[in-house]
């Protein structure tokens, strides 16, 4: 697959405005700084189309971009900001559940973590609380650029072992820098949005 058209739509800070349609969703997670913005302008080719942030914690939405007019790469709100607070947590946490849970729409979920390092506490959490939900999972290892390519498999190996990933998750060596991956990435989207299509 390739993109061919990407437009941002808009930014929901309230379940209410979650988008209702009928096209299909592949959805990023993943903690804040992992790199889910530049994920998104690397596949989509356009540097332009989400904002990269050089301070983590600020995206507080859920973000939907249109794509090839056919369906939605949503970028979820980070987690793991350590200037959070309590009640803002919840928040969050409450506003991730109804997405996921009153969401039929979903093709597929990209959990976005840093290839260079083992998956945080709440990498893992984020990681349980989605195998819930049963829906196909790929692992996208980031910023692959800043590791040697030797290290590429014994990272993506342990990174599956740390999340408890079975083996028929396919998690991806990435860089939005190099490029790496991307194609490998499109190539999956592709599929997932495919077998969504054929439900
Ligand atoms: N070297 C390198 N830096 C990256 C990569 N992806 C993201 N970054 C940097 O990591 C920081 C956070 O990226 P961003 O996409 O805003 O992360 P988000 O908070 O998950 O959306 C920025 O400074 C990016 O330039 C990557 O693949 N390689
Ligand atoms: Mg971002």
């Amino acid at each position: 697959m390739t993109i061919k058209r990407a437009y941002y739509i808009k930014s929901a800070v309230d379940s209410k405005d979650f988008i209702v349609d009928e096209l299909p969703q592949v959805v990023l997670v993943g903690k804040s700084n992992v790199g889910k913005s530049s994920f998104i302008n690397c596949i989509a080719n356009n540097r332009k189309l989400a904002h990269i942030s050089g301070q983590p914690g600020k995206t507080r939405t859920v973000n939907y971009y249109k794509m090839n007019d056919d369906f939605y790469t949503v970028d979820l709100p980070g987690y793991g900001y350590a200037r959070v607070s309590k009640k803002e947590q919840l928040v969050w946490g409450d506003m991730i559940d109804r997405f996921l849970y009153e969401n039929a729409n979903i093709a597929a979920i990209f959990h976005i973590l840093d290839i260079r390092h083992p998956p945080t506490e709440l990498d893992r959490k984020m990681g349980d609380w989605l195998k819930f939900y049963e829906l196909p999972l790929v692992g996208i290892a980031t910023k692959a650029d800043k590791l040697g390519k030797t290290r590429w498999n014994p990272r993506v190996e342990s990174i599956r072992k740390d999340m408890g990933w079975s083996q028929f998750v396919p998690i991806i060596p990435f860089s939005s820098v190099t490029g790496q991956g991307k194609d490998r990435a499109l190539e999956l989207m592709g599929i997932y949005l495919g077998n969504y299509h054929s439900h």
